[in-house]
């Protein structure tokens, strides 16, 4: 067995994991991170597209915002379609705040060069990791690397390897509390190569379900259109997916569409889950590690940092000033926001889709609603203040 020392071992190499790495980095302070797959597998997965200006100022912070002030789209607001109309929420007006359309690969990208810049130790490959000891003063992590076993001994561990990653899972049962919501629908989403319909988002509710236009650059859409969890990729063709996608919007949007050949088409389910404490011992857990949203309020990548924001803070305490005071808080602070933007996300998503055997009244509760938050300035005020994302 391999023995090397660190100050943090950090395992997943996802947003959380990279992000908060480089924030350490920039204070002297050292972290392996340790990931199952590739750098490019990491690179080619398709996910978030909206930050909050919190997560621009944490990666301006982190030094990885220059490609992001260049290239990121800044919206100052989105629409929302419904009964043939667009609607619009301006975000600058009722917040004073924009948001950013930059992908979450793009993200990644700037921190995986950021990090090979600055030469810390990131292995990716391994197999078998398991935080072990972090109940007491000496926590470490083993692994396997092509077949050699490898332990890091380090004073803290930050599990940041996502909703299916071993963090969560070390802990014992009766030491965590778990909330779940699954929902009865995914969303099928695909890439094209396309300029987007318009120059802002728009989500649709439709009777045939709900749709989503959004993009990654003025010359690469990202559409989604709501779908059954028992939808296979195989079945839905590019020409399918462009005529629901339509069939979705207002008549004067659905014209301009502009449609091409996709390059990636994939189906996620939609789902709220939430585990409490977020730290055991000397294993925090970070982003999707202890939490999942559904899409419907782009959340998922914001949570993820303001997390490693609230984790950030105790290490840098503990690390400058030998007080423990704020990594003892990170789980309640953490929490705290987490909970509010899976109320947020549970609510866009409830407001904004179609549920199987919705009931007469339900359908009209859910209608008042759109028209309630679209015609009140408190109602639209709410909405754009949580889809700017709450301070933290
Ligand atoms: P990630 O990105 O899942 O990264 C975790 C990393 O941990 C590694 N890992 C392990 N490493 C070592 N040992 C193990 N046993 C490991 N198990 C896992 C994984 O290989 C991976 O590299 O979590 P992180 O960093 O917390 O980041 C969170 C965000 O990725 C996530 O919140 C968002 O992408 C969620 N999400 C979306 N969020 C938005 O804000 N807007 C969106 O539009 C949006 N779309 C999505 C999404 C998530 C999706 N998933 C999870 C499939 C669309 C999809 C399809
Ligand atoms: C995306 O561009 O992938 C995206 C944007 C906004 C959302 C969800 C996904 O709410």
């Amino acid at each position: 067995m391999t023995k090397r020392r660190t100050q943090v071992c950090i395992i997943g190499s996802g947003p959380s994991g990279l992000l908060l790495g480089q924030l350490l980095n920039g204070i002297g302070i050292e972290a392996i991170i340790l990931d199952r797959v590739s750098k490019d597998y990491i690179l080619g997965r398709v996910r978030a597209g909206v930050l909050e200006p919190g997560t621009v100022a944490l990666l301006d912070q982190a030094g990885v915002g220059k490609r992001l002030h260049s290239e990121g789209l800044v919206h100052d607001g989105f629409d929302i379609a419904f009964d043939g109309t667009l609607h619009n929420v301006s975000l600058k007006e009722l917040t004073g705040k924009s948001v950013t359309v930059y992908g979450q690969t793009e993200v990644t990208r700037d921190l995986f060069d950021a990090r090979e810049a600055c030469g810390q130790i990131s292995i990716h490959g391994v197999e078998d990791v398991r935080p072990t000891d972090f109940g007491g003063a000496t926590p470490h992590v083993t692994f396997l690397k092509d077949g050699v076993s490898h332990r890091i001994d380090c004073d803290f561990i930050a599990g940041c390897d996502g909703f299916h990653g071993v963090s969560r899972h070390a802990v014992p049962d009766e030491a965590i509390r778990t909330f779940e919501k699954l929902y009865p629908f995914g969303w099928l989403g695909i890439l094209a190569d396309v300029p987007p319909v318009r120059h802002e988002l728009v989500y649709a509710n439709h009777p045939r379900g709900f749709a989503l236009c959004s993009m990654r650059s003025c010359d690469r859409s990202r559409y989604y259109v709501q779908c059954s969890l028992e939808d296979r990729v195989e079945s839905w063709s590019d020409d399918r997916f462009w005529d629901e996608l339509r069939r979705r919007l207002p008549d004067s949007v659905a014209e301009a569409v502009t449609t091409g050949p996709s390059f990636e088409k994939s189906i996620a389910p939609l789902r709220s889950f939430v585990c409490e404490p977020m730290r055991f011992g000397r294993l925090f857990l970070v982003g999707d590690a202890a939490h999942i949203v559904p899409p419907t309020g782009a959340k998922g990548l914001n949570l993820a940092a303001s997390d490693v924001h609230y984790l950030f803070e105790g290490l840098r305490e503990f690390y400058a000033e030998g007080s423990s005071g704020a990594l003892d808080a990170y789980s309640m602070r953490a929490l705290d926001r987490v909970w509010k933007a899976v109320r947020f996300s549970w609510w866009m998503t409830i407001m904004l889709h179609r549920f199987p055997e919705t009931s007469e009244f339900d359908q009209r509760i859910q209608e008042a609603e759109l028209h309630y938050v679209m015609e009140s300035p408190a109602g639209r005020a709410s909405l754009a203040e949580n889809y700017v994302g709450l301070p933290f």
